[in-house]
């Protein structure tokens, strides 16, 4: 064995629960997890390191984000405040339309650039893997760029990235009363121009955004090119586009504030992930909750993200969505912990390789500062983190 740390207490996230080891180990080989159990039975390593009962949790992993982008819109968030809505400054030319302003003028260095101190700041509260969708360019070759940008941010730090292509995430102005037109591009040339480089396709059902209809296109031309899709569902209303993407066999259909009971149970016999995004819930001051004893009672797996963008949800910080997915949305600390973990690398389609503290994973850990695991869903504002391992590598 190359790496063992011994004399931890590991949060596992297996079976149900938290699957707690009191006084346990975990060996690594070539960057994945060898052994996982008591520390009384843990093989000799080339280098030890005792833990002295710090907690371990799987890597986090950060299952919806919009990371990469250019530009500012803290000003149209100061007129928010002042009383103007965010159809408003979107009908003005503002909102997603002006990020796009900004993602076209910058090439692929000045995004990688621009979002690094995004991901630092993810990082630094033990985040190894995080998803990053397209979604501001909504030209093909701006979209390939920002999944190139994405895809280069594994080169500049120690993460796992999957790429999303969200083409269909707003008209852009040159298909104004187009729409289909512009589906046209995001289905016959966007979908295929990405295959190799985005792991995933999404898109944005919504009124200001697709109908399901249209987003349907997408997930066909998905389902063509062999890649796996997933959907912003039911943030503003209820279009249904849950029970659509569980028709799709979606990785995960995300926001959901208004699906009802035919998504869930839709969700439910798909085995799609609902991804929770209490950020962008918070920041736009919504009132309308997702459905969560509806998920739980038909067993659909929670996870949470940031939903890190300029517009909705301008946040870096993984641990403040556990306290807000516990705070607003009434999870369990085992169901906002498994929700970075276990459920968020199931989100991404990963739930073979990261997610859980297992023999054959990827070795990607946190070490954790804390006297309890509910101590990273309980605080607000603090990053109790002690080291961040990536495939066995402490970063
Ligand atoms: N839903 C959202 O909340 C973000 N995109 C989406 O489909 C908003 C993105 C932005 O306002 O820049
Ligand atoms: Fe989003």
């Amino acid at each position: 064995m190359d790496r063992l740390w011994t004399h931890a207490r590991l949060a596992t996230m297996t079976g149900d629960g938290l699957g707690i080891v009191e006084d346990g180990a975990i060996a690594c080989r070539d960057g994945r997890i060898a052994y996982v159990g008591p520390a009384s039975r843990a093989p000799d390593a080339a280098e030890t390191i005792d833990c002295a009962g710090r907690w371990i949790t799987p890597g986090l992993i950060d299952c919806h984000t919009h990371l990469v982008h250019a530009g500012n819109r803290s000003s149209e968030w100061a007129m928010r405040l002042a009383g103007v809505s965010y159809e408003e400054i979107a009908r003005a030319g503002g909102g997603i339309v002006a990020t796009m302003r900004a993602t076209r003028a910058a090439d692929e260095a000045a995004l990688v650039a621009a979002a690094l101190p995004r991901l630092d700041a993810l990082l630094a509260e033990g985040v190894t893997t995080i998803e990053i969708k397209s979604g501001y360019g909504l030209t093909l070759d701006d979209e390939l760029k920002m999944l190139r940008a994405a895809r280069a941010l594994e080169g500049e730090r120690a993460v796992r990235v999957a790429a999303t292509l969200l083409g269909a995430h707003a008209l852009p102005p040159e298909y104004a009363g187009r729409a289909d037109a512009y589906v046209d591009l995001v289905s016959e040339a966007m979908i295929p121009a990405a295959v190799g480089l985005a792991d995933a396709v999404d898109a944005f059902c919504e009124g200001i955004g697709f109908s399901p209809a249209q987003t349907e296109r997408v997930f066909r031309a998905a389902r063509t090119a062999g890649l796996p899709v997933k959907l912003h569902a039911e943030q503003l209303s209820a279009l249904h586009g849950a029970s659509l993407a569980a028709a799709y066999g979606a990785l995960s259909a995300d926001h959901l504030e208004h699906a009802d009971e035919a998504d869930v149970r839709a969700m439910a016999e798909a085995g799609t992930v609902a991804v929770l995004l209490p950020g962008a819930y918070y920041f736009m001051r919504e009132t309308q909750k997702p459905p969560v004893d509806l998920l739980r009672r038909h067993g659909v797996a929670i996870a949470l993200a940031t939903d890190c963008n300029p517009g909705t949800s301008p946040t870096t910080s993984l641990l403040l969505m556990l306290n807000m997915g516990a705070t607003l949305f009434g999870l369990t600390v085992e169901e906002a912990l498994r929700g970075v973990t276990v459920h968020a690398a199931r989100a991404l389609g990963l739930g073979g390789e990261i997610g859980t503290l297992e023999a054959g994973k990827a070795c990607d850990l946190v070490l954790w500062d804390i006297s309890e695991p509910a101590d990273l869903v309980y605080r607000i504002g603090f990053n109790p983190l002690s080291a961040r391992v990536k495939d066995g590598r402490c970063c």
